[in-house]
């Protein structure tokens, strides 16, 4: 008989609202639709044409979706996560694309920003008409940004910004930039349009892994902002920490869309391919691998319903975010090169996505906080011990 889906195995469907499954569905077969055809040859090109894609997913109404006002869709966080899953099903840069421009600068401006930066960004932002990056990580700071090195100076009523910024995600195609740098009041955001002089944005070119997605430095040297520019209600690392939580609780759901895509393909190839004159999926060990990453993908996918469910009930505590992201982006990475190993030979090709999704969640082990540093997050949350310094 047919094998169930891994995740009616889990009868995950049933845990979800209508509406829940209904946008699933709609980015679900957006993705299958317009972005999918495209995605191997993206990826081999190593480009994304980013405002197009940022239109059609403005369209659909999921930039910024789980914001309220201001031309967000206004859903809540468990939906964000499914539309994350969607969308990392087909390519973790396209869920980069998102997770940057809603929960990361839509959500900094959101969250911090006074009502006329709101009116300016927001809306436009929203549809997908202007694209927005965030720069914490900085070349010597990505796992400490308490040391950036990135300054923002008083100069008259205005401000002026030096420093630079690494591994920026849709930096060169931005429209706008929210900075982080260091004043004589500790660290605090900035709105900086990419059009003012001084603001550069060098693509970063040779990737590897997120070929789909655009990754830059910013360069700041002698950029004159007004006095404002500031995000006014946002006052410490906590800030930018803050923007964090929201991308890496899209990631907890975006890596299982990944891993899912990867199963998918291997129960597929496995049936088709016949080794030994029978088919591959017919063999116990491909029967206990299966089996062992079906488990994985469905765990996982009940710990993210329950952190969205403890999201929506506004008690979500970042140590709990660290969990997901940790397990949920670990086991997905596990998975992609298990099901590479049923593939085998033709796993290595963009024929399949395995190894392009292998290889995109080598970058989601390292962004929004590595592995390492989620660890020692839960590690502190359990003994009480920072084992950072
Ligand atoms: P500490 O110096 O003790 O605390 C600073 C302040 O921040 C508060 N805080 C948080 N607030 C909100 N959410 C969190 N998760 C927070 N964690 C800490 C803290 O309470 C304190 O507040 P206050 O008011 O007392 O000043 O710092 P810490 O020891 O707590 O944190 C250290 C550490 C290492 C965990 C933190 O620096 C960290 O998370 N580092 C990783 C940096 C990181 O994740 N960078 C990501 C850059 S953006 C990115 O990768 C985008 S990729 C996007 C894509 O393409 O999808
Ligand atoms: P480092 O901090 O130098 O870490 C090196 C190694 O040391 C890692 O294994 C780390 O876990 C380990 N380590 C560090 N500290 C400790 C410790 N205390 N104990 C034990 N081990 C430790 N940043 C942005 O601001 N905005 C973006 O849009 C953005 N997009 C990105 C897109 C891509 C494709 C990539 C790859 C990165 C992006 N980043 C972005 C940067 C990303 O957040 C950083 O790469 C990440 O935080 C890690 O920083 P690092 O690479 O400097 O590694």
């Amino acid at each position: 008989s047919k094998p169930v889906s891994p995740l009616d195995l889990f009868a995950i469907d049933g845990l979800l609202s209508d509406e829940e499954r209904a946008m699933r569905d709609v980015v679900r077969s957006y993705g299958a639709r317009e972005l999918r055809p495209h995605v191997a040859d993206w990826f081999e090109a190593g480009t994304l044409p980013a405002r197009d894609v940022a239109r059609g997913l403005g369209g659909l109404g999921v930039l910024g979706m789980h914001l309220h006002g201001y031309g967000c869709a206004g859903t809540s966080a468990l939906t964000y996560g499914l539309a994350c899953m969607e969308l990392e099903a087909v390519d973790s840069g396209l869920r980069s694309l998102v997770s940057v421009q809603g929960s990361l600068a839509m959500f900094a401006i959101w969250r911090y920003g006074s009502e006329e930066q709101k009116q300016t960004w927001l809306p436009r932002m929203a549809a997908g008409e202007a694209i927005g990056c965030f720069g914490l990580t900085e070349p010597d700071f990505g796992s400490n940004p308490a040391g950036m090195r990135t300054t923002a100076k008083r100069e008259g009523e205005g401000w002026i910004l030096n420093g630079t910024k690494m591994w920026i995600t849709n930096g060169s195609i931005a429209d706008v930039a929210v900075v982080w740098a260091g004043t004589e009041d500790g660290i605090r955001g900035f709105v900086v349009p990419t059009g003012t002089p001084g603001f550069s944005a060098p693509e970063i070119k040779k990737k590897l892994s997120l070929r789909a997605s655009v990754t830059s430095e910013l360069v700041l040297q002698d950029v004159r902002l007004p006095a404002d520019a500031i995000l006014p209600a946002a006052a410490g690392l906590s800030g930018p920490l803050g923007c964090l939580d929201e991308a890496r609780f899209g990631i907890v759901f975006g890596a299982l869309g990944a891993a899912r895509d990867c199963l998918e393909a291997a129960i597929a190839y496995a049936l088709d391919r016949e080794v030994f004159d029978r088919p591959l999926a017919g063999f116990q060990l491909t029967q206990q691998k299966l089996a062992d990453m079906a488990l994985e993908l469905g765990k996982g996918m009940l710990l993210a319903l329950h952190l969205g469910r403890l999201k929506d009930a506004g008690a979500l505590d970042p140590r709990q975010v660290s969990l997901g992201k940790l397990n949920n982006v670990r086991e997905a990475l596990a998975i992609a090169r298990e099901c590479r190993t049923i593939l085998a030979a033709n796993g290595i090709t963009l024929e399949y996505p395995v190894l392009r999704h292998a290889n995109n969640l080598e970058s989601v082990l390292t962004y929004e906080g590595t592995s390492e540093i989620h660890s020692l997050v839960i590690g502190r949350a359990l003994t009480g011990v920072s084992a950072f310094v």
